[in-house]
């Protein structure tokens, strides 16, 4: 999978207000191909279990509360270069600093509530992947 796949989440802002469609329509729009999707609901636990790499980082807990405050859509998708390329459709984390078009200058809330979540590498995508999705549903 090397190469071609990251892993998003549309993150509780933007399913609780109604942006699944819109967000994916971006993603399609952007030339990725939706290979695995689910709604789920992350516990803080799980969450902090994601997020352990920012386990130091002054935001972590509030991010860790977020990401557990209702469902979330993970993706996993397909497309070359698909890493590097979706983190330039999705735009900066903060949302005042995110370019025209991007999917997080239309539906970030602020620079924690950014609706979105990309893979910042292909090992992370990788790991992510797993993370959410099982062996049969990554085929
Ligand atoms: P992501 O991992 O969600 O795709 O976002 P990112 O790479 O652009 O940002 P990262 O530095 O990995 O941070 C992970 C998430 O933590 C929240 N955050 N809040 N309040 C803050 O200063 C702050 N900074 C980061 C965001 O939800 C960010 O996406
Ligand atoms: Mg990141």
């Amino acid at each position: 999978m090397s190469g071609n796949r990251t892993l998003t989440m549309i993150k509780p802002n933007a399913v609780a207000n109604n942006h699944i469609g819109g967000i994916i329509a971006m993603i399609e729009a952007g030339g990725f191909k939706v290979v695995a999707m689910k709604k789920m609901k992350l516990s803080p636990e799980l969450a902090g279990k994601f997020y352990e790499v920012h386990k130091e980082r002054p935001f972590y807990d509030e991010l860790c509360e977020f990401m557990s405050s209702g469902p979330i859509i993970p993706m996993i998708l397909e497309k070359e270069n698909a890493v590097a390329d979706y983190r330039e459709l999705i735009g900066s984390t903060d949302p005042a600093e995110a370019a025209e078009g991007t999917i997080r200058k239309k539906y970030a809330k602020s620079k924690g509530e950014n609706a979105v979540h990309g893979s910042d590498s292909d090992e992370n995508a990788a790991l992510e992947s797993a993370f959410f999705f099982s062996e049969t549903e990554r085929f």
